[in-house]
């Protein structure tokens, strides 16, 4: 332990909220959560986070999607895309993935998190208020996809590390949910979700 740290012990405290987690999901009618989608780029994990977002949020319940492209502008714009950043990168939305479910919220993110070690310490933030979905896709698809051209990019070079061609995607190992998005209509993908999703955070 360093010094720094042995500071931070003595000096930083955690202060008690007055409003309880019941308290905050009986007013909300529905318990706070992490839905954490992981996934290949292209497997479908924003197109269905933003269609889920709009599903819940018709039938009345507080939810909140993060985006890797739209946190990659803001809060983690400062990294790129080695393993340690990646690592920090999912290590940021672990923490704010736990807030938000903390206050209440049903909170779907929606990042490639490639490493099963970095998506543990997510599940650790949140604890039993964590649910992991892998969207799965086969590769050979995604690419045929290729929705911004990216994968392209990447096999002529002109993208370094990036996931499934030249970075390592480490799938998850007990995931609470699969959904096949190369099998599946995105209808019953988000269907499949949403029914998830509400068994999980009733009250
Ligand atoms: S993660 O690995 O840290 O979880 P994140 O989900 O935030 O990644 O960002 C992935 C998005 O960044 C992709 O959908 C793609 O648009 C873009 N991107 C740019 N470079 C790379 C790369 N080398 N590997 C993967 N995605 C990349």
């Amino acid at each position: 332990m360093t010094k720094n740290n042995m500071a931070r012990e003595q000096t930083v405290f955690n202060v008690a909220h007055k409003i309880s987690t019941k308290t905050r999901a009986d007013r909300n009618g529905h318990r706070g959560a992490v839905i954490w989608l992981t996934g290949l780029s292209a497997s479908g994990k924003s197109t269905l986070a933003m269609r889920v977002e709009q599903h819940l949020f018709e039938k009345g319940r507080q939810v909140y999607v993060l985006d890797g492209d739209n946190v990659r502008r803001g809060l983690s714009s400062d990294l790129g895309f080695l393993p340690q950043e990646r690592s920090e990168n999912i290590r940021r939305i672990g923490e704010v993935a736990a807030l938000f479910a903390d206050a209440g919220v049903i909170v779907i993110t929606a990042f490639i998190s490639p490493y099963v070690a970095d998506r543990a310490r997510a599940r650790q933030a949140s604890g039993d208020r964590f649910f992991e979905v892998y969207v799965k896709a086969p590769l050979e698809l995604c690419e045929e996809r290729d929705p911004k051209g990216l994968y392209k990019k990447a096999r002529a070079g002109l993208i370094p590390d990036f996931t499934g061609i030249s970075a390592p995607y480490e799938p998850p190992l007990m995931p609470e949910l699969v959904v096949e998005t190369g099998t599946q209509t995105e209808a019953e993908s988000v269907q499949q979700l949403v029914s998830s999703i509400e068994k999980w955070v009733s009250v």
